[in-house]
């Protein structure tokens, strides 16, 4: 009897099992190759582009890239579907089944499910290829973007085998069975679900399709069931609708989520032949012009960043864990509102914000520029439709957008006539028409937003009308002069329009942690700056009622390959490293977002000082959201102050050496140790300390291979030193960066981006003996001519445009001549010379001019 009942139980399992859909990921091995790279192993999620994309020289892979593996099929699959469902592969991917081609997706951040059932040899290995292609398309977006367009199956790929009879997958939805909810309060809540069945059989089914809903503790709340019949080849709607009674409501605080499960079985039988099952959740909004985000009823103000989906060494091609682990690091930022940047991300990412409460803003890459034709527009409308679809039952999408400063191409081309400019708005607002109406109809209930650039264009044209929220990205204190200027724009547009609810979709400078000054200025690339405007942006939204919320610009450092910040290839504007390791910022985003108690003194990356003396203060930033913080120096000298904005600013005055600091605030605290040098005393003892300048600028700069701090600049005065004569060199007068170049041959390109122009020595008052002074330079004006101005015949002769020679001389005696950097090394390229000196009693280097201005970008003194 015992024995019976094992065996009856282990075939009715089996029974199950082998009917019920089956997934199974397909990442691992496969042969791949491209135009640029031989075959080789990979596993998925790959892109070619991880490494190119960050090299010197030539352009990154935009090419065909395929992918090859074989798959046996087992004459049992003759019953069944058999699908691939890719999660995202940019950008045209096309399957082959035996040479045949199974089918063709068009667009790189969305999914797409392909049927291989026809093309399948039974009983038999298949050779499954695929090509992927990211090559430059002008009728797929993106067009154009500030971000890289990584190729390859760079998210996760599954092999689906259903029975004939199952619940539709190889739409746009990708599989997805969408669960509505039109109508929310505390009290009820109505449900409303719509699956498509379908019959790829040759014989009538009769079918039940059963329906669950769970509450949040997995509870069963519902059970409904309908019966349809279809003909062979039939496919048919199945709507159910119910309503749940007290319904816990979804939000940051408070993210309850229900589940639905749906079911089909043949006729009476009670064996699921298909299943499918999503998460929802219950929760109503409101963009209110004037008072700005209500959800549940509540006003809430949103707070948070925008996020890429790339990360040094992989590019795209991310494990699910790194997109967790980044939303989760956005959540306990204190945020609450995540922009997916400029595209649909991984599913991961819409599950873990339903879970953790970010309310997610997703949008289609419509960036930049608009294609005037209709195969373009077409493409831009299918990823909108697949981007709702495939997201639609996640109750942390609140807003769809589709746009992102689409006229920015238009406005700085200066090779457009008139007339075309006007056709490119034509194009553009017609499209964006196009994507409200679509957005409407297929989701009536979430709001539809645009991301617009700083420019009155987005007003004429009428193309901000569109949607129901207007996201402005404002850089102001960066692209655009002066912090207050970006409350004064904000004020101006309410004024003007006070119909359209404002989000700031995008703001924020670049910062490199190896960058640090207790003086920030404008492109500096400090945390200093970075701290400094991010505290004025969010003090300006704050004080702004109607201000919807606020999106920080980006969540971390990304790769863009025509940039130079400074450091090349990589946009800096991250609250975090690429790596993922955080800048300071992140920790003033919790101070002034979590509620649980927090403390941090600012510095991870600036933890040596150079005071001039011990009477100059230093300022140590403290980050809390408490009331008060207290710091004790060396556990002993306890000083208390006040904390505005989050931060209280504690200005030392310290002797030189190692000190601890401790902040703390009720029971909890933070320590960090610095270094303290005094530049006064500096050459008293060069033996035990190189002096290492960053010349030409405000900043400290660390090497973070050789922990080398190249620190700030300073004027020379006797007995001490620094530079003599000439000015801090700027391509721009208002931004602090020196050149914006990548600087070939260095990884320190900030300390070779700043330098001096017309110095006219550098002096150290030091005391007799051998010294090594390494001098740092860069020629950085591309047209810096080669020319030889002792070519010329005679004196009079005019001397060649832009031709820099000058002499280096140490304490009177030459020991480099016309040095020409761009003859003798190149242009943008850093350069270091050393020379050996002997003094009886002080160096004075000096710069000569033959030609044009001299420089200097940093210099090097050892004692021997
Ligand atoms: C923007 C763009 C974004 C850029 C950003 C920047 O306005 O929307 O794609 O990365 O500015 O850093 O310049």
């Amino acid at each position: 009897m015992k024995i019976f009942t094992y065996l009856f139980c282990f075939f009715t399992f089996l029974g199950t099992a082998i009917a019920q859909r089956q997934v199974q990921s397909l990442n691992s091995v496969w042969r791949f190759s491209s135009e640029v790279q031989p075959e080789k192993i990979v596993n998925i999620p790959h892109t070619w582009n991880a490494e190119d994309a960050f090299k010197d020289g030539k352009e990154y892979f935009r090419g065909k890239g395929t992918y090859k593996k074989t798959l046996f099929a087992p004459q049992k699959w003759q019953n069944k579907q058999v699908f691939l469902k890719f999660e995202g592969s940019n950008q045209v991917t096309e399957v082959f089944v035996n040479g045949t081609s199974a089918g063709k997706h068009i667009g790189g951040y969305t999914g797409f499910v392909i049927d291989i059932s026809e093309e399948l040899k039974l009983a038999s290995e298949n050779e499954l290829k695929i090509v992927v292609d990211n090559s430059h398309d002008t009728n797929i977006p993106p067009l154009d973007a500030d971000f890289n367009f990584y190729g390859g199956i760079y998210r996760d790929l599954e092999l689906i085998i259903t029975d004939k009879l199952h619940f539709e997958l190889e739409n746009a939805a990708a599989g997805n069975i969408l669960v509505r909810t039109p109508e929310v309060s505390e009290e009820k809540a109505l449900v409303q679900v719509e699956a498509k069945v379908i019959n790829d059989g040759e014989a009538f089914r009769n079918v039940t399709v059963a329906l669950e809903i769970l509450d949040p503790n997995a509870k069963k709340l519902k059970t409904l069931t309908k019966k349809v019949r279809l003909k062979a080849k039939e496919s048919k709607n199945v709507i159910f609708e119910t309503s749940v009674k007290n319904s816990a409501l979804w939000s940051p605080q408070d993210p309850q989520l229900y589940s639905f499960e749906i079911s089909l079985a043949s006729g009476n039988s009670s064996e699921k032949l298909d299943e499918f099952s999503s998460k929802f959740g219950f929760r109503r909004f409101e963009a209110d012009p004037e008072k700005g985000f209500f959800l549940n009823g509540k006003p809430i103000k949103l707070i948070g960043a925008n996020r890429h989906q790339d990360l040094q060494g992989l590019g795209n091609a991310l494990p699910n864990a790194i997109h967790k682990s980044d939303y989760r690091m956005i959540k306990e930022m204190g945020a609450n509102l995540v922009r997916t940047a400029h595209y649909p991300q991984d599913p991961e990412v819409y599950r873990i914000c339903d879970e953790l409460g970010l309310i997610v803003w997703s949008e289609v890459p419509v960036i930049n520029d608009v294609t005037a034709t209709d195969e373009y527009h077409n493409v831009a409308l299918q990823m909108q439709k697949e981007q709702i679809q495939q997201f639609f039952n996640h109750p942390s999408v609140i807003f769809w957008g589709y746009m992102n400063e689409i006229f920015i191409r238009l406005v700085f081309n200066n090779e457009m006539t008139e007339s075309e400019k006007e056709d490119k708005i034509e194009t553009s607002v017609a499209l964006a028409k196009k994507l409200e109406k679509l957005t409407k109809e297929l989701d009536p209930h979430r709001l539809s937003v645009m991301a617009l650039h700083e420019n009155e264009l987005y007003n004429t044209s009428g193309i901000a009308d569109i949607p129901d929220v207007i996201g402005w990205n404002l850089y102001f204190g960066w692209y655009s002069p002066g912090l207050e200027n970006f409350g004064k724009f904000l004020d101006e547009q309410h004024e003007r329009y006070p119909n359209r609810p404002l989000i700031i979709s995008e703001y924020g400078p670049g910062a490199d942690v190896r960058i640090q000054t207790e003086d920030p200025k404008p492109w500096d690339y400090s945390e200093a700056y970075q701290l400094k405007l991010h505290r004025s942006y969010i003090n300006q939204v704050l004080a702004r009622d109607y201000v919807v919320g606020m999106a920080a610009w980006n969540f971390a450092d990304f790769g863009s390959s025509f940039r130079q910040d400074a450091m090349p290839y990589i946009n800096q504007k991250g609250l975090l490293n690429f790596d993922r390791s955080k800048k300071d910022i992140y920790y003033y985003y919790q101070a002034r977002l979590v509620d649980e108690p927090m403390i941090y003194i600012a510095g991870e990356n600036y933890e040596q000082k150079f005071p001039k003396s011990e009477n100059h203060k230093i300022s140590i930033p403290v980050f809390s959201n408490a009331e008060r913080v207290s710091l004790s120096i060396n556990d002993s000298l306890k000083i208390s102050s006040e904390v505005t904005d989050g931060i209280s600013f504690f200005d030392l005055k310290l002797p030189e050496g190692t000190h601890r600091l401790t902040a703390t605030t009720g029971d909890i605290s933070y320590s960090r140790t610095i270094h303290v040098l005094l530049r006064k005393d500096l050459l008293k003892k060069p033996e035990t300390q190189n002096l290492t300048i960053n010349v030409g600028t405000h900043v400290n700069y660390k090497d973070p291979v050789t922990k080398e701090i190249w620190m700030s600049d300073q004027q020379y005065e006797p007995g001490g030193f620094g530079y003599v004569g000439g000015e801090v060199y700027q391509k721009s007068a208002a931004k602090f960066q020196g050149t914006a170049s990548d600087i070939q041959g260095t990884g320190n390109d900030p300390l070779f981006q700043t330098m001096r122009e017309g110095i006219e020595a550098y002096n150290f008052d030091v005391e007799a003996g051998t010294y090594r002074v390494t001098l740092l330079f860069a020629e950085p004006e591309f047209n810096a001519s080669e020319e030889n101005i002792y070519n010329l015949n005679t004196s009079e002769e005019k001397k060649p445009e832009g031709v820099r020679s000058f002499d280096v001389k140490v304490n009177g005696k030459i020991v480099s001549e016309d040095l020409n950097l761009a003859r003798d090394y190149g242009r943008i390229r850093a350069v270091e010379i050393s020379y050996n000196i002997k003094t009886e009693k002080g160096i004075a280097i000096e710069f000569s001019e033959n030609a044009g201005k001299s420089l200097l970008s940093g210099i090097k003194l050892e004692k021997l």
